[in-house]
């Protein structure tokens, strides 16, 4: 439908049609890249009863073929659904799956799969043991709390372990730890890896060493000392939070380095992503993560499109050099897609300032500009209740509001006449003698149309923007329904969901502006337009031979 082509992201990853949501196993195996995702193979609703894995495979996580789903419910231990999970390579190079089935009584149990054949170079077949489940639901967890388990690592003692998601009864959001010696026979470690009293159900957990700040590290998580990055999904809020601490793999406990409520560690994306999982990628040494996008239109508007639910780009990850928060950025080969470039010299954009980016198909580019603040002691006043919520300081002031410093940045998917526009943008505050830099990204003009989710996007952006000179960068991946956004060098990363009505007719545009009092510096700005990769489906113009 032209709805359907409208809104479909060029080199997002989505399956050809029907429902998506969480990634599940993603692994690097024999020179592919493998991906599988929670699928509706019968819909475009999350369609409890017949999830499936999909599976899709890359060599490049840009250009992906589609093959059949490799787990379809199908046998008692997942008559109801095969729910998320994730792949542990094993020391002979070989793949196993975790994943949690849904049974024929509807209880979450988990299971194990194999390849059929493990020198089949696209893993097409699996095999679900007959000996599945190989963890029941525990008796004081309910039957439908138990859940996502991790990828396995491997400790010390040559025991391998992994982290289930699960709702203690009154205590709060946990995540369990197994062990086993073949996949086999689990036995659950007394303690928790850790214990959200906060929160209530987590899900699709994710525990990975970050070693030392700077030093890239995926190796599966082991060796006390090393710090690691537990990353949980709270259902309550539905966000994924994540935060530094210490492992501890003799205890099999992890002990946060900041504060104790989950609720306000760092969030992975401060828009629209949750359920996400990273896998380490052997071949370029290198942490990377996907997190699910969902639709913000209407059920509706998915039935008219046939599909529902994009995948952010892969990102690699890493630990900054403050020891305490993850750089993200989107993994190089997304730049193989870079076709027409325009590198604009606007050396100032003065108050009130718009600029047009002529040149790129605004509806499928990647720009990144270099900003630089001139005068920052001219920044507004922060007050202190706004660190608490950037959210609602983004909505309070908006791109339209000016200010001392900012708003600056980007406005992306905008009709000719600037009716409907996504405004990406910064501004700077002074607190005391230092400087804090918001991001946001303010959907209330992305779309003329009712009953699409506009809301405010924020996040304060945790770096020393005076030690750096007074400069800040932006990298906006504009993609038709998807606007993925990172601040400060990939410090804090937006991403939103838009709908813009203008685009059944109409180009859609691209500007830098400033709307701030002073006037902000443009040290650099690219933008390149963006071929579309083969995304499960062939790209128009192409024909299967
Ligand atoms: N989605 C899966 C669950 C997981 C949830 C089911 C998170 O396994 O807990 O589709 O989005």
């Amino acid at each position: 439908t032209a709805g359907g082509v409208r809104t479909r992201s060029a080199y997002h990853f989505q399956p050809a049609k029907n429902w998506q949501n969480d990634p599940n196993g993603p692994m690097y195996h024999n020179g592919l890249y493998h991906f599988f995702y929670q699928y509706n193979p019968d819909g475009v609703t999350w369609g409890n009863g017949n999830l499936s894995w999909g599976h899709s495979v890359s060599v490049d996580l840009v250009n992906w073929f589609a093959l059949d789903a490799a787990l379809q419910p199908s046998r008692s231990f997942d008559a109801n659904g095969c729910w998320s999970g994730s792949a542990t390579i094993l020391p002979d190079g070989s793949p196993v799956m975790l994943y949690t089935g849904i049974d024929a009584r509807g209880d979450q149990v988990q299971n194990v799969a194999y390849p059929k054949n493990a020198s089949d170079p696209l893993l097409v077949d699996w095999v679900k043991p007959e000996y599945n489940p190989v963890i029941p639901v525990p008796a004081d967890i309910k039957r439908d709390d138990f859940r996502d388990p991790s990828t396995a690592w491997l400790g010390a003692d040559g025991v391998w372990r992994i982290a289930v998601a699960a709702r203690v009864h009154d205590v709060g959001g946990a995540t369990l730890i197994y062990r086993s010696k073949d996949f086999l026979r689990w036995e659950r470690n007394a303690d928790p890896l850790y214990l959200a009293h906060a929160a209530g159900m987590v899900e699709c957990p994710d525990l990975f060493p970050v070693s030392e700040p700077g030093v890239e590290v995926g190796l599966p998580a082991s060796g006390a000392g090393a710090r690691h990055v537990l990353k949980m999904s709270v259902m309550d809020t539905v966000q994924d939070y994540y935060v530094v601490g210490r492992y501890d793999d003799a205890a099999d406990t992890f002990v946060p380095e900041d504060d104790e409520d989950c609720r306000s560690w760092r969030r992975l994306d401060y828009g629209h992503v949750y359920a996400s999982k990273s896998f380490f990628d052997p071949s370029k040494n290198r942490r990377v993560l996907w997190g699910w996008a969902n639709e913000s239109d209407s059920v509706s508007d998915d039935l008219v499109r046939g599909w529902s639910g994009v995948q952010t780009v892969p990102r690699k990850i890493w630990l900054d050099e403050d020891g305490k928060q993850l750089r993200q950025w989107p993994v190089e080969e997304i730049e193989t897609l870079r076709s027409k470039r325009v590198n604009l010299l606007i050396p100032e954009v003065n108050a009130g300032g718009v600029n047009e980016i002529i040149g790129v198909m605004g509806a499928q580019a990647d720009v990144e500009v270099v900003f630089e603040v001139p005068a920052l002691e001219h920044a507004d006043v922060l007050e202190p209740n706004w660190l608490l919520d950037p959210q609602s300081l983004c909505g309070e002031k908006g791109a339209s509001v000016p200010g001392s410093v900012g708003p600056f940045g980007l406005l992306v998917m905008a009709s000719g006449d600037m009716q409907e526009h996504t405004a990406v943008f910064f501004r700077v505050f002074r607190q005391n003698d230092k400087y804090k830099v918001l991001m946001c990204t303010d959907l209330s003009r992305s779309s003329t149309r009712d009953g699409v989710y506009k809301p405010p996007y924020g996040a304060f952006v945790d770096m020393d923007i005076e030690a750096h000179g007074g400069i800040i960068s932006l990298r906006t991946l504009v993609d038709h329904s998807v606007v993925e956004s990172f601040g400060g060098g990939g410090r804090a990363c937006i991403t939103a969901r838009v709908y813009p009505d203008h685009v059944v007719n109409g180009n859609s545009h691209l500007y830098v502006f400033n709307n701030g009092t002073g006037a902000v510096k443009v040290s650099s700005l690219d933008a390149w337009e963006m071929a579309t990769a083969t995304v499960n489906v062939l790209p128009d113009g192409l024909i299967a031979a």
